[in-house]
């Protein structure tokens, strides 16, 4: 529902400005932030703290604050990378938002977080200057992941794809920069460490790997950490809070 949401957007956006348009506007030799070296630095707290105003499964989380405050919160406490939710419908979020965090933060990792579905996405990504994108392995095929990755790497970007269940296994592309196991069943919303433990097993060695969603103490961080993942995706348990980056200091501190 979300993707085919999604596709009929995109091809509303494109009615307004045309792919040919928008790679007009990709900025010239930008050097992004590598999330990826980011992550594999031992000093690193690892934890990619997301702006989100809403999700499917939790409604409203709030509505109060301002991206650019919070993100510049969220790199002061000592995240080591940031990510801004861009789709509107489903979680309020929006490449203005992002284009804000951006400028707010030059030289902090950002991802962009959304449904990617089509390329022109991914030339949006390059023009609000993201620096990763998320591909989600349980809506694209491995066709499309490829195809996906080759444009991202093309443009500059790096590649966080997001797994969830076993028989995405086997779409895989070795290029990709990031994986991510989301450790909450996109169908009925349930979080799983175990499940997300027993997925890693299975992965490259040398990946570099992140645990996404439902994390919310510094215990379970170290156990995942202790069980080989590099980063931690980080949102709702920051930005239910007043202060989210108040609440993000106080958790890595
Ligand atoms: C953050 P949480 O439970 O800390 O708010 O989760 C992040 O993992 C979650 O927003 C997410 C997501 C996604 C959102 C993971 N994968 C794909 C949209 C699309």
């Amino acid at each position: 529902e979300i993707v085919a949401n999604r596709r009929k957007e995109i091809e509303q956006v494109k009615s307004h400005v045309s792919l040919a348009e928008l790679k007009k506007q990709i900025p010239a030799d930008r050097k992004g932030n590598s999330l990826k070296k980011r992550l594999l630095n031992p000093e690193a707290s690892g934890i990619i703290a997301e702006f989100k105003r809403k999700s499917p499964s939790k409604g409203i989380i709030n509505d109060k604050v301002t991206p650019e405050v919070v993100t510049k919160g969220y790199v002061t406490a000592g995240a080591s990378g940031i990510s801004v939710l861009t789709d509107k419908s489903y979680f309020g979020g929006s490449l203005d938002d992002f284009a804000k965090v951006r400028e707010a933060n030059p030289e902090t990792p950002i991802l962009r977080k959304d449904f990617m579905v089509d390329e022109y996405q991914i030339y949006e990504a390059s023009v609000v200057k993201a620096d990763v994108i998320l591909l989600i392995a349980a809506v694209l095929t491995k066709e499309e992941i490829e195809r996906f990755t080759t444009l991202a790497h093309k443009l500059g970007l790096e590649v966080l794809l997001e797994l969830h269940a076993e028989e995405e296994l086997q779409k895989v592309d070795p290029r990709v920069d990031l994986i991510g196991i989301n450790n909450r069943n996109l169908k009925d919303f349930t979080v799983d460490l175990d499940h997300s433990i027993q997925m890693l097993e299975k992965l490259p060695a040398e990946a570099v790997k992140i645990a996404e969603s439902g994390i919310s103490d510094p215990e379970t961080v170290e156990h995942l950490r202790k069980s080989g993942f590099h980063g931690f995706l980080m949102g709702e348990n920051f930005m239910k809070q007043e202060h989210p980056a108040e609440a993000c200091r106080e958790f890595i501190n």
